[in-house]
């Protein structure tokens, strides 16, 4: 059953050292959300780091704070490790060991797949709420520790980059509230965060964008749109995976799409999926098909095939969920 907000900042006070994992391919959400939490813990005095085991996006490089770590023996005894954002093993795969440390577990969420593949001690999941960020600012609140201008822009980016700049379905009178406080810190300005955020793409990312919009194939009448990234598409334009961010959004932007889909080919053998849909279609549903999972809107999977088999395996559900 899900703790209360109460009772979590009650059991952080109490913790002394602390391990905070974000979700693997982490976004704005987890980084800012993780980071954010971990300024505020360490204002009270306790030791605590984010656990890396991959590079920060280069848009996202601002929310890193003097926070994280790639060092899982950088502190000599784990109370709590804690994932934030991200739930269940399959989402802080590589820093397994890391995890094991922390004598109690927690998870602070607002995905509820993967709830049940870890005992934790305490979670706390909320499906309804737009951003982690949201959540880490009420925990924040309740700890006693004052917003600064490094958590305030934490906590925006989190929330602007989960609710798609305030465009999703998830954005809510709640969202706008936390956001509207945050102007209350001194120095903090919304234009500047979003700008370190969305107006620093290489030539080279947009080039490849380009080259996937100009490739993307429909189904059911243009009411699906999937779209590719392969290894080869990289090399081309001399781009990484993790400069793809921004193009799922893109391939939504295109009238009559209600599901958009984009593959990204990590090896020959590793596609992992990116879903997205407008108004009814339940892609959490699809994704759990293929081990997978997320939000009705907003979800993903990994699957270990090669493009093509993946996409002949992923479609035929996308036609069947699009049509429901
Ligand atoms: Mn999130």
């Amino acid at each position: 059953m899900n703790d209360s907000l109460n009772s979590i900042s009650s059991l952080l006070k109490t913790m002394d050292s602390i391990l905070i994992f974000p979700h693997i391919n982490m976004d704005g959400d987890a980084m800012g959300s993780s980071t954010a939490l971990c300024l505020a813990l360490r204002k009270m005095g306790k030791k605590t780091f984010v656990m890396l085991n991959e590079p920060i996006p280069k848009n996202l490089d601002f929310l890193e704070c003097g926070c994280s770590t790639y060092d899982e023996n950088i502190l000599d005894d784990v109370q709590l490790s804690l994932q934030i954002d991200s739930c269940g093993m399959n989402r802080i795969y590589g820093r397994e060991v890391a995890w094991e440390r922390g004598r109690i577990k927690g998870c602070i969420d607002h995905h509820a797949s993967g709830i049940n593949d870890i005992k934790y001690n305490f979670y706390r999941t909320e499906p309804k709420t737009a951003a982690t960020g949201e959540i880490i600012y009420k925990i924040i609140k309740l700890l006693g520790v004052e917003i600064s201008l490094e958590i305030a822009n934490c906590i925006f980016a989190a929330i602007t980059t989960d609710t798609g700049n305030f465009q999703h379905t998830n954005t809510t009178r709640n969202t706008h509230e936390i956001v509207a406080e945050l102007y209350d810190v001194e120095g903090f300005d919304s234009k500047t965060i979003s700008a370190l955020i969305y107006d620093r793409q290489s030539k080279e990312a947009i080039k490849m964008e380009s080259d996937v919009l100009a490739n993307l194939e429909f189904y059911s009448e243009g009411k699906i749109a999937t779209g590719e990234i392969t290894q080869e598409l990289l090399k081309k334009n001399g781009c990484s995976m993790n400069e793809s961010e921004g193009i799922i959004q893109r391939i939504m932007s295109i009238d009559g799409v209600e599901v958009g889909c984009l593959f990204k080919e990590k090896d020959q053998k590793v596609i992992m999926v990116s879903l997205r849909s407008k108004h009814h279609t339940n892609t959490a549903a699809v994704a759990a098909k293929f081990g997978g999972g997320g939000h009705l809107r907003a979800s993903g999977c990994t699957m270990n095939m090669n493009l093509q088999e993946a996409k002949e395996k992923i479609i035929p559900q996308l036609i069947i969920a699009v049509e429901k």
